[in-house]
């Protein structure tokens, strides 16, 4: 221990010096000579590796996360195409999600309706440790949620908050057949272990603040999720996690930062600067201490939003209570891995034996070996111990180090063929290396400092190592010129050659972090095309045009309406008051893929709906004047689109 720190304490000073003119370098890059750069990088066969012909389809497709927009964009790779949009944590005024009365409640949570979320990881459900398709759980970190994209529709189906969390970053990991989705806390909260967080002061950190690890259960059929119970762990903050595979399967890694706050110099091996931790939990003994009754019980008070596929209608369910579980009374649960001062991402091989812990103020990167950590396990190999928490000796768990794999390492992925790729968000740009021998093998610039990475498939057993989708954080000048905001850029990279070879730069919508990605087969087939009206169970849904209805009852006018090509019944609407509740049920009555109609009513305080075939939406609307004011389909349907419209009067009180 002694050693390593000593020399850690040796070389961080001199990284972040060198950091720091990397840093300089970079942004007097970016403005200089970024465009000459890129032709240097693009290969001269990237244009035909991209180019999808008009009318075919992409080999794949990518979910990227939107950030700060709390949106999933999808993409196609390899052409970049934009394919969709899926709103998740945002209200959204193309469809009208969070809008329309039936997807309001999907964004209610114990602090109110909650319109937007910071999204930073999307993760695709697995079977045997590969992504298949069904689902995609993604996370809110701002207001502590999960989410369920399911790609059948590619519609938000579930949110769930999360109690006892305060930015819920390292999420959402899914076990190997999704027998948990996995959610940590970033900020430790301080409990009172009577729901709600206490009021303690900060000179009560180290005792009174817990990080929480929340274990969702996910349903074999259906993708329901329910929170079986959390490990509220030491008060570190924890960053990012990744489970296990293969030999590791039962294990879920964390990051961790800010440990000083919760632990003594002496539990720190007295180097509380220079020293974060890894931690390390078995997912399996967990689930098996919560069965065994090791859980305690404390209340709280969390949102689940689920939509319901017949009705179109979401209903939220207010949770009461939460189990969990102490580490300090779970021996074997939990382990502790000395690592690099705060790192960032923490990324497992696709053996499961390596775990890569990027260090992003490290002038190396530590390559944790499982198997060693194992025998550490079995020989009580320990250096001292964090709130009853085994800490292992570095040197025990550790496989070795990538030495000076660029500045700034942030996330790792895999292909699948022995190879790691980290990217430097300092020195710009992607390194590969080799897991076995630790050396580095290629490097390419790309522009400009890159956050996460992607492999399709390069987070499970068995990568599709062809294609790399590296995202920036900084754009400058690979785009015209927009005002001071830019869209971000995410970049494709062949890798299926021993040299990396740049492909193509594309715009994406908002900021991502973390994306996915899988091959079109396994999700296409599946795609709804509509809902068959027939099996339309809204309770307000009319599926012939002459039971369309106007009726009162007290303050609460109900519109049941009909949309087809061309025409909106009723699409003249007396009756109605200033002050009254009009709540404009729509059905759509086409059979036919590809047929939206929309609705909105002037001056309406509201978007406008968009409804899919055999769907029905909801607008509510309460008129503030009198007067006759008409309303449309937006969605140009047919040549007679422009006469899809009517007219509803609002008479004085
Ligand atoms: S974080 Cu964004 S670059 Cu939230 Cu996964 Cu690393
Ligand atoms: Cu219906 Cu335009």
């Amino acid at each position: 221990m002694e050693t390593l720190i000593s020399k850690f304490k040796k070389v961080a000073p001199k990284a972040a010096l060198l950091m720091a003119v990397a840093a300089g370098a970079a942004l007097q890059g970016c403005n200089k000579t970024g465009g000459d750069d890129s032709d240097k990088a693009v290969d001269s066969d990237a244009a035909s590796a991209v180019y999808v012909a008009p009318g075919e389809h992409d080999e794949l497709y990518s979910f990227l996360s939107g950030g700060f927009n709390g949106q999933m964009s999808v993409y196609g790779i390899p052409s970049g195409r934009l394919l969709k949009i899926i709103p998740v944590f945002s209200q959204f005024p193309e469809n009208g999600y969070g809008y329309n009365e039936e997807t309001k409640p999907m964004l209610q949570t114990s602090h109110g309706f909650v319109p937007w979320d910071d999204l930073h990881h999307p993760k695709l459900s697995r079977t045997d440790g590969m992504a298949d398709g069904r689902w995609l759980f993604v996370n809110g970190n701002n207001t502590p949620r999960v989410a369920r994209i399911d790609l059948k529709t590619f519609e938000t189906v579930e949110i769930m908050e999360i109690p006892n969390s305060a930015g819920n970053h390292c999420s959402p990991y899914p076990t190997n057949n999704n027998e948990y989705v996995i959610a940590g806390t970033r900020f430790s909260v301080p409990l009172d272990m009577k729901g709600g967080t206490a009021d303690v002061s900060m000179e009560e950190y180290k005792d009174k603040f817990r990080g929480s690890i929340s274990f969702i259960k996910v349903d074999k059929e259906d993708g329901d999720m329910e929170l079986d119970f959390q490990v509220l762990v030491p008060g570190f903050d924890y960053d990012l996690a990744n489970g296990g595979k293969g030999p590791s399967n039962d294990w879920v890694f964390f990051t961790t930062y800010n440990t000083e706050k919760s632990a003594t110099l002496k539990e720190l091996g007295a180097s509380q600067n220079d020293r974060d931790y890894l931690a390390a939990i078995n997912w399996k003994l967990a689930a098996k201490y919560a069965a065994e009754g090791k859980a305690h019980e404390m209340p709280a008070n969390y949102y689940h939003n689920k939509l319901d596929h017949g009705s179109f209608q979401a209903k939220s369910e207010v949770k009461k209570t939460v189990r969990y579980l102490l580490p300090e009374e779970c021996p074997g649960m939990m382990y502790l891995l000395p690592a690099p001062k705060s790192p960032h991402g923490i990324d497992v091989d696709p053996t499961g034996e390596y775990m890569v812990v990027n260090g992003k103020l490290a002038s190396s990167l530590p390559v944790f070996s499982f198997s060693k950590m194992e025998e550490a396990i079995k020989n009580k190999d320990f250096d001292g111990e964090v709130n009853g928490i085994p800490v292992f000796k570095y040197e025990s768990v550790l496989y070795g180090e990538v030495k000076e794999p660029g500045l700034g390492p942030l996330h790792t992925e895999f292909d699948g063929k022995g190879n790691a790729y980290s990217t430097m968000f300092v020195s710009s740009e992607v390194v590969k290396w080799n897991v076995k021998d630790l050396k580095v093998t290629d490097r390419i610039p790309v522009y400009y400092s890159p956050g996460h990475l992607m492999i399709p498939g390069g987070d499970t057993e068995k990568p599709y190592g062809k294609y790399l989708v590296v995202m920036n954080k900084i754009t400058k000048d690979r785009f015209l010129p927009t005002g001071p905001e830019l869209m971000h850029s995410a970049q494709l990279i062949d890798i299926s050659g021993e040299k990396m070879k740049m492909l193509l730069d594309f715009p994406t919508v908002a900021e991502p972090h973390y994306a996915q990605a899988i091959k079109a087969d396994l999700v296409a087939p599946n795609s709804v095309k509509f809902h068959k009206l027939d099996e339309n169970t809204h309770p307000e849904a009319v599926k012939n045009e002459k039971d369309v209805s106007v009726t009162r009852k007290g303050k609460t006018v109900t519109v049941k309406m009909t949309a087809i090509r061309s025409h909106l019944t009723p699409d003249n609407i007396e009756g109605i008051q200033v002050g009254d509740t009009v709540l404009f049920h729509v059905t759509n009555l086409e059979q036919d893929w590809d047929v939206p109609h929309g609705f909105a009513v002037m001056g309406a305080n509201n978007a406008e709906t968009l409804i899919m075939p055999g769907a029905t939406q909801t607008l509510r609307w309460v008129p503030k004047q009198e007067g006759v004011f008409p309303f449309y389909c937006t969605d140009f349907c047919s040549a007679l689109h422009q006469e899809m419209q009517g007219y509803v009067r609002v008479s004085p009180k």
